[in-house]
């Protein structure tokens, strides 16, 4: 079920020639990037390689389950002599929030549109539901063995990366990974329990409330939340929190896209998803972010007072253009 890939390949013999190695993925990780790194970390640790697995932040609670988390360092920078870094999920280099990475020669594994190619050697395909959907391809081309804590990370990316398999991207390619998965034993609906019915009850009362505040645009087809600092306290939350709130206005038939506003800290965070061929990402791109088409995100440092009316009118427009003449 894999595709040709002279990408894959040279990342593969880059990976074979290394022995030390620093893998790395992108601040505030998700499912994906930490299930991408943890299961590309023991496949080379398999081949006999010394690794490291370094982030920004540390992972979400509901991913501490995930085999190999708790060796992730979290740390702002690296001064190490390892040969090679990886870096799996991220867009640009800086992404990771870790400097001194490209001390090194870095390999760059993405599946992000408009991956600005910062590796000695890259290998982007946005045609990948997920990272870890690459991932799992490249662990195959080393010829390591798919163990059962290796299935279990590529397929929380993938679970997760997907919103439980219903993104777009999905192919007979994600299914034919998921079926090898499941056959190292790999309990699916165990695994999803784990990562989606294991929050606290804050966690659900910041989401019913964010839910509660929403604001439609657009004749009812942009749902705009917005969350603050003093949401999160009230509610006992973190911002790790409101991972997959961003996507709950989708279920109503009317909503085409969501605005999601997190003023938290200094600047603007703001998520953007968006149904069928609506493209978020190009709003994103303008404001200086990136992501896929139906999901995208972007910060803005020094938020104007009318940035919410920009991006209301920019996902308006996209909404408009996704409509055949
Ligand atoms: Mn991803």
């Amino acid at each position: 079920m894999t595709r040709p890939s002279a990408e894959r390949t040279r990342v593969r013999d880059r990976l074979l020639d290394g022995t030390r190695f620093l893998v790395a993925s992108h601040a505030r990780p998700d499912g994906d990037s930490l299930g991408s790194q943890l299961a590309l970390a023991e496949a080379l640790t398999q081949l006999g390689k010394e690794v490291r697995v370094v982030n920004a932040d540390p992972p979400p609670a509901r991913y501490a389950f995930l085999p190999g988390a708790a060796a992730i360092e979290v740390a702002g920078s690296v001064e190490d002599d390892a040969d090679t870094a990886v870096v799996l999920e991220c867009g640009t280099l800086g992404r990771t929030e870790v400097s001194g990475l490209a001390g090194r020669p870095v390999v760059n594994i993405d599946h992000h549109a408009g991956n600005t190619g910062y590796g000695a050697v890259n290998w982007c395909d946005e045609s990948a539901c997920a990272c870890g959907e690459l991932v799992f391809e490249l662990i195959e081309a080393l010829g390591a063995e798919l163990t059962p804590s290796i299935a279990t990370n590529v397929y929380v990316a993938i679970l997760t990366d997907t919103g439980s398999f219903r993104h777009a991207n999905i192919t007979a390619r994600t299914f034919d990974i998921c079926r090898r998965i499941a056959g190292t034993g790999v309990d699916a609906a165990a695994v999803a329990a784990r990562v989606f019915n294991n929050g606290s009850l804050g966690r659900l009362r910041l989401t019913g409330r964010v839910i509660d505040r929403m604001r439609l645009e657009a004749d009812g087809r942009i749902a705009v939340l917005a969350v603050d600092e003093a949401m999160l306290r009230e509610t006992g939350c973190e911002a790790d929190d409101l991972e997959g709130v961003v996507n709950l206005p989708l279920a109503a038939g009317d909503v085409k896209a969501v605005i999601l506003l997190k003023a938290l800290g200094g600047g603007l965070r703001v998520s953007l998803r968006s149904k069928d061929e609506i493209d978020v990402r190009r709003v994103a791109v303008s404001f200086g972010g990136g992501g896929h088409r139906n999901a995208a995100g972007l910060t803005v440092e020094d938020p104007a007072s009318d940035v919410r009316a920009r991006l209301v009118r920019q996902v308006a427009a996209a909404i408009a253009e996704s409509r055949p003449a």
